[in-house]
């Protein structure tokens, strides 16, 4: 094999390694999705739809991004919302293509959050967006899923952590509970190049109930290098589903009515 057929083949199963499927992903970032010069808020809103996936079942009151600038973020062509704690864009063939700093210091800072899920270890290039938002009045909860993919996988000096919050509970969880921090990966790490990375986990679910208190809610996703700035780690996440879906409850009623249905006729 010639190294672009070898190069292919390692983007190709990472693509199906993140999606599950045999359907090959794609990165997409700003620029390519707007052509040159996009606004900070037209990059923020970008990443927002993304993570929801054309969901009409919530509605967004505002929404924040602290370093959709620096090529930190994206979308895989099946619409998963990329985060990273480094130049990641910088990782993909095409793109901005250089490969040169994806691990460097991305100066936007540490996260207190983020750094108290992991023993208060200080935290670095932080990757937070935010948002607020309402829902349909039948939604209790939302689903989705995320991989976690680094550079530091094995290793024991960086502690590389994620998180996602829902209405201030965090529900980025390991199967086994713990918060998703590269110490905790454990046995989860999947080994196997995905755009450059040393590992990742499977696709991990989760579900969230949201806080039916309140009326405004809030999702806060965050990525952090821990320690120091060096190995980019990344988190590839989303869409978001609502929870019941209306699919499913027009489903089950119809159900229930053919059932109604077959045992009237039965009673006659
Ligand atoms: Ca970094
Ligand atoms: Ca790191």
């Amino acid at each position: 094999m010639n190294k672009r057929t070898i190069s292919s083949l390692i983007l190709g199963s990472a693509a199906m390694l993140a999606v599950s499927s045999a359907q090959a992903f794609t990165v997409s970032d700003f620029n390519n999705h707007f052509g040159y010069g996009p606004t900070k808020e037209e990059q923020t809103r970008w990443l927002v739809d993304t993570l929801l996936g054309g969901n009409k079942d919530i509605t967004v009151t505002s929404y924040s991004n602290n370093s959709t600038w620096l090529y930190m973020s994206g979308r895989t062509s099946d619409d998963r919302l990329i985060l990273s704690n480094g130049w990641f864009l910088n990782k993909i063939p095409g793109l901005h293509g250089t490969y040169g700093g994806v691990d460097t210091t991305t100066k936007t800072g540490g996260n207190a959050a983020l750094s108290a899920l992991i023993g208060n270890t200080p935290t670095h290039d932080q990757n937070v967006l935010t948002f607020q938002f309402t829902v349909e009045s039948w939604v209790t909860a939302i689903e989705t899923s995320f991989i976690f993919a680094s550079d530091e996988f094995g290793k024991t000096n960086n502690n590389d952590v994620f998180a996602f919050w829902v209405d201030d509970v965090n529900y980025a969880r390991l199967p086994d509970g713990s918060i998703v921090s590269v110490h905790n990966v454990g046995n989860n790490w999947v080994d196997g190049k995905d755009h450059g990375y040393y590992g990742r986990t499977e696709e991990i679910s989760i579900f969230a109930p949201l806080d039916l208190s309140r009326s405004v809610h809030t999702i806060t996703i965050a990525i952090a290098d821990a320690s120091n700035t060096g190995g980019i780690s990344t988190v590839f996440f989303g869409p978001i589903t609502t929870v019941p879906e209306p699919e499913t409850w027009a489903m089950l009623l119809a159900g229930l009515g053919i059932v109604g249905v077959t045992a009237k006729r039965r009673q006659k």
